[in-house]
């Protein structure tokens, strides 16, 4: 595995000039910002993109270490209006592609970014996976409670009686509790937080980033195209109420935390859940070092030979 020394850096993005890195200004949305996001006017996910942008300025996260990958969505168009190094992936598939970036890169911050269907639906199965394997990144999932891009289907977060084009009588299945699974699936650090709290959001990125392990944000996200008003009884500007997750509350507790999880709507926002335990990335490094070490000197054709002699 690379060390960051010794990746090449590939060719400077930015206008800026060649100052040390701590003397250079964050980069701006102008400078970070791709194409004009093509979401309905008033989605939630506008101000997600920004505050993804306010963070890259804030860590001074430059162009080349600058990595957002997502599956299919509205939501999952992230990467594209991110002018940086990224990928739109299969849907449900982000987080796969995701490990392979963050497992041999140690020198960067893979963040990921979709929808409640991407994350829940068809890449339920996936997430649980990077979970419980621990690898290092951040996923925020943009939960709107529908399948926006699709045009209004019932996601796994739906609540009962949503109506939509795949249950025209109200939604009968139980919705998933996305707290819940994501603590008992072994999330290291799972946060909740809403996109009408600007301040909030940045601040669950932020704690987030500085995780070491595979950490998790629902960011509830209005689709005002099919599902308006979805999260009004979270918003304080709507008449609804917006409350932190209690000072006294320890985030080691996955007791508590599921609790917490259990609370009805809009139930609290902040740090539900946060350990510390061996990531993938550590783990595996070591074995990569340790199986190098054994073949120390040795020419890729021998170490093969030696494999296929093993073999016979
Ligand atoms: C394999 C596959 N199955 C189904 C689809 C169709 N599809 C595209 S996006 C989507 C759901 C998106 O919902 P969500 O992840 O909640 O994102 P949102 O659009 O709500 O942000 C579906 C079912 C697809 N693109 N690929
Ligand atoms: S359909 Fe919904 S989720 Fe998609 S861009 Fe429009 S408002 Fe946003
Ligand atoms: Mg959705």
């Amino acid at each position: 595995m690379s060390s960051p020394a010794e990746i090449p850096v590939r060719g400077n993005l930015t206008s800026v000039a060649p100052l040390l890195p701590d003397e250079r200004k964050g980069l701006t949305k102008k400078e970070i910002a791709a194409d004009h996001p093509t979401w309905c006017p008033g989605c939630g996910d506008f101000s997600v993109l920004a505050l993804y942008f306010k963070l890259i300025e804030k860590r001074k996260i430059w162009h080349e270490k600058i990595t957002t990958v997502a599956g299919i969505g509205c939501s999952s168009r992230f990467p594209y209006f991110v002018q940086a190094h990224g990928a739109h992936y299969i849907h449900g598939r982000a987080l796969p592609f995701a490990s392979g970036v963050s497992l041999t890169r140690p020198d960067l911050h893979v963040f990921v970014f979709g929808g409640d269907g991407d994350a829940f639906s068809i890449g339920g199965n996936h997430l649980n996976h990077t979970a419980r394997k621990n690898i290092k990144m951040t996923y925020v999932i943009m939960d709107n409670w529908v399948y926006g891009l699709t045009k209004k289907q019932t996601s796994p977060t739906s609540p009962l009686g949503f109506k939509s084009k795949t249950d025209i009588w109200g939604a009968v299945d139980q919705p998933i509790n996305p707290m819940k699974q994501l603590i008992s699936a072994g999330a290291t650090f799972v946060a909740r937080t809403t996109h009408t709290n600007p301040n909030h959001v940045l601040q669950m990125m932020e704690a987030a980033m500085d995780h070491d392990g595979f950490s998790v944000i629902e960011c509830l996200s209005e689709c005002v195209e099919f599902y308006e008003g979805a999260f009004d009884s979270s918003n304080p500007r709507k008449g609804g109420k917006f409350d932190l997750v209690p000072a006294e509350h320890d985030v080691t507790d996955e007791l508590a935390a599921y609790k917490l999880a259990g609370e009805p709507f809009p139930g609290r926002f902040g740090i539900f859940y946060k350990v510390n335990k061996p990531t993938k990335n550590v783990n595996e490094a070591a074995i990569v070092t340790s199986m190098q070490e054994k073949v120390k000197g040795q020419e890729p054709w021998q170490i093969l030979q030696k494999t296929f002699d093993r073999m016979k």
